[in-house]
Parts: C-alpha cells; sequence; structure tokens
C-alpha cells in the first residue's frame, strides 16, 4: 500500500531517569531523547532517536541528530512516495553514518505503515514470537553489595538473563571488572550472567580478560575498541568466553565480515546503531544463516524505543534475552501507556494493537518537551 510521508515533526523530551546509569564510558542521569513523528494521511508513525547526549557511546549525539534530520533525513523523506518501508532505509543511503538520527525516522516509516494497515509492527516487521525474553543490564555500582543487591532485586522481577557492566582500572581508579565478577558469581552460582565494557579493554588486556574465562560468562560484550573487527578476532581466539559485538557491527557487511573473521559468536543489534529495521532484519539473517545468535540491545529508551525494540525481538533469530526491560526500571512515568511490563517469568508479552502497540502519552510529552519542530 503506497503512502506519502505528508509532514515530520520532531519532539525533543526531557526525561530523568529514576537512577543514575553509569557505564565505562559515563554517567547518565537524564535522558535528552528525539522523537520523531512521520505523518500520512492524518496518521502518525513514531520512532526514537538512540543516540545519547554525549558522542561517547559512538559518535552521534542528541544534537548531532537533530542537525541530521533537521537538514538531511527530514528533507529526503518529507513529500516522497513509498511502497512500502522497506523503501525508507536507501533514501538515507547517501547520509554517510549518523545511523541514530535517520533510523528513528526509519523506525517511525515501518510504525505508520503498520498503523495505517492496522497491523501490529511486531508482525509487520515478519517477527513470529508472540513473547520475548527479557534480561536487564546494571551499571557500575557504588560497591559489590550494592550491585549484589541490585541483582537480587533484579532477580525476584523475574528476569531471565544478568548483565553488569565493567571496566578497567585506570592508574589509582579501580577497575570494576574480574573482582567484581567472581563476588557475583561466588553468591550466584547458577544465573545467566554476562558482563559489557563498552570498548574499554584493548589487546594488551587480554590476560585479564582471560580471566574472565573462570566464571562461565555466557559472553563478553564489546570489550575492544568501537570500531574494530580485526583484533575482537584475536581476542575471541584467545578466549573460551564468546565475544559479542555490539558499538563494531553497523551493517549487514560488518556482520558478515566479523563472522568470517571469527571476531564474534554472538551479536547484539539495537535498532538505532544500525539505521532502523530494514538494518536491523539484514543483520539479522545474516546471522541466522550462519547459525551465529542474536539479542536485542537497548539504549535507555522511552517507551517509543522500548517497543519497538519488543517488535524487533518477536524475529526468529532472537534466541537470548535481550536488553528489553519494563519502563519502571527506567522512568518514573513513561511517554507511552500503558507502560512496558514484564511478566514474573522475565518475558514480555507482545500488544496485539496495531503499529508498535502502545498510546502516546499526549499531555506527558508535552510537559516534558524541550524543543519541537515541524517539517513540511
Ligand atoms: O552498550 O548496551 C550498551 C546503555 C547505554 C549505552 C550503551 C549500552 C547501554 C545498556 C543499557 O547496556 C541497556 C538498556 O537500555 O537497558
Ligand atoms: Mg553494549
Amino acid at each position: 500500500m503506497a503512502f506519502r510521508i505528508g509532514e515530520i515533526r520532531l519532539h525533543q523530551i526531557a526525561m530523568p531517569l529514576v537512577r543514575p546509569f553509569e557505564t565505562s564510558f559515563g554517567r547518565t542521569v537524564e535522558r535528552q531523547i528525539i522523537l520523531v513523528e512521520a505523518v500520512a494521511d492524518g496518521v502518525s508513525g513514531w520512532g526514537e532517536v538512540t543516540a545519547g547526549e554525549h558522542p561517547f557511546y559512538n559518535e552521534e549525539w542528541t544534537e548531532s541528530a537533530w542537525l541530521i534530520l533537521r537538514y538531511y533525513a527530514g528533507p529526503a523523506a518529507l513529500g516522497r512516495t513509498l511502497e512500502s518501508s522497506a523503501d525508507a532505509a536507501p533514501m538515507f543511503g547517501h547520509i554517510r553514518g549518523h545511523q541514530m538520527a535517520w533510523g528513528g525516522l526509519e523506525a517511525a516509516i515501518w510504525d505508520l505503515e503498520a498503523r495505517l494497515l492496522g497491523r501490529p509492527l511486531w508482525r509487520h516487521v515478519g517477527g513470529t514470537r508472540t513473547e520475548i525474553s527479557c534480561g536487564v543490564s546494571i551499571g557500575i555500582q557504588e560497591s559489590v553489595p550494592a550491585l549484589i543487591e541490585t541483582i537480587e532485586r533484579e532477580l525476584a522481577c523475574g528476569y531471565q538473563r544478568i548483565k553488569i557492566k565493567v571496566k578497567p582500572g585506570r592508574g589509582a581508579e579501580p577497575g570494576w571488572d574480574v573482582e567484581v565478577v567472581r563476588e557475583v558469581r561466588r553468591v550466584f552460582p547458577n544465573i545467566r550472567l554476562m558482563v559489557d565494557a563498552n570498548s574499554a579493554y584493548t589487546l594488551a588486556d587480554a590476560d585479564r580478560l582471560r580471566a574472565l574465562d573462570d566464571f562461565y560468562l555466557m559472553m563478553i560484550e564489546q570489550p575492544l575498541a568501537h570500531d574494530d573487527i580485526i583484533d575482537h578476532a584475536a581476542l575471541q581466539a584467545k578466549l573460551s568466553t564468546p565475544v559479542c559485538l555490539d558499538e563494531s557491527i553497523r551493517t549487514a557487511r560488518h556482520a558478515e565480515q566479523a563472522i568470517r573473521l571469527g571476531a564474534a559468536q554472538i551479536l547484539n543489534i539495537k535498532l538505532g546503531r544500525v539505521g532502523g529495521f530494514s538494518g536491523a532484519r539484514q543483520i539479522h539473517d545474516v546471522a541466522l544463516a550462519a547459525g551465529i545468535p542474536v539479542w536485542c540491545g537497548g539504549m535507555l529508551e522511552s517507551g517509543v524505543g522500548r517497543a519497538h525494540n519488543i517488535a524487533l525481538s518477536t524475529l526468529a533469530g532472537f534466541v537470548l534475552p535481550g536488553d528489553v526491560s519494563a519502563s519502571r526500571r527506567y522512568w518514573a512515568r513513561d511517554v507511552i501507556a500503558p507502560p512496558i511490563e514484564v511478566t514474573l517469568r522475565g518475558t514480555i508479552v507482545v500488544s496485539e494493537e496495531p503499529g508498535f502497540g502502545h498510546a502516546l502519552d499526549l499531555d506527558y510529552l508535552h510537559a516534558i518537551t524541550v524543543r519541537r519542530e515541524t517539517l513540511r
């Protein structure tokens, strides 16, 4: 069914986290999120830009994403008639990088088409699962007892796997890795456990990373540089723990090359990082064909991005629990209604409603909007 993108609205919202989230690259207290609204025939589809507040996870940030949408991605899509959402990503093919910026618009267009068809987004993107498995990502904490307590709380909520952020020591500053994981494993010998380094190590740290092999982790996520594949292959050859790539995989070509080189045994797929649903599905297909399991990563999304992640997680190759968790872990109040809820068996049951399956809480959205622009 053909549809014409008549208007694009950009909404930047400020959302305080219920608690700070710390990774090896920094600490987040409040999110500055751009929501993208794509309009056709009076129907709105919504997407979320997953760029952080600073160019520290990758090179994108809220400000750069706003400019890319305002000056490049928005104008490339406005007034265009699409035969299907699969035609959306190619409209942005001339933009080098900035996948999170245009990926927010790409995802909005998939939601828009699903709503025009009256179909749930998860079915529209080709999903088959009606219930997805959930894990949690736990940031660097003030102390090991605080971490243990947090893990206990998350397990009591039913979450199926625990991911802890790690970082190496730097000079006088202590690290948060091997000793912490040893203690967590001692207290929780049987849980599904993994770590995420967000590119904080180098190949020179291989011995330190090999020490993690003692703790039968499910995987170690993105230990080395954000743009590296080759060193990860060298590292994987030295580890029994599977390496999972996050930052390094932006395209299906990256996925193919990483798999071919043995740089990863598992892939994390994030909608924004790969430019939306078309890119995510391509990477998923490459991994599935190669027998590489994938899971859906998170970027501290509001309900809009969270709901999109649920839709993505229903694809057949998403066989491991993702970083897709309940709204309440991050927000006192979410921008969608109802918020995302997780069952006591650590799953999310998909919505059968059209599009991403939840209503926008427009009153709240307006109350927290700090910048708005309509492109026509
Ligand atoms: O690397 O997975 C990551 C949050 C911000 C930036 C990068 C990452 C993360 C997370 C959070 O781990 C996952 C979530 O949204 O729950
Ligand atoms: Mg990660």
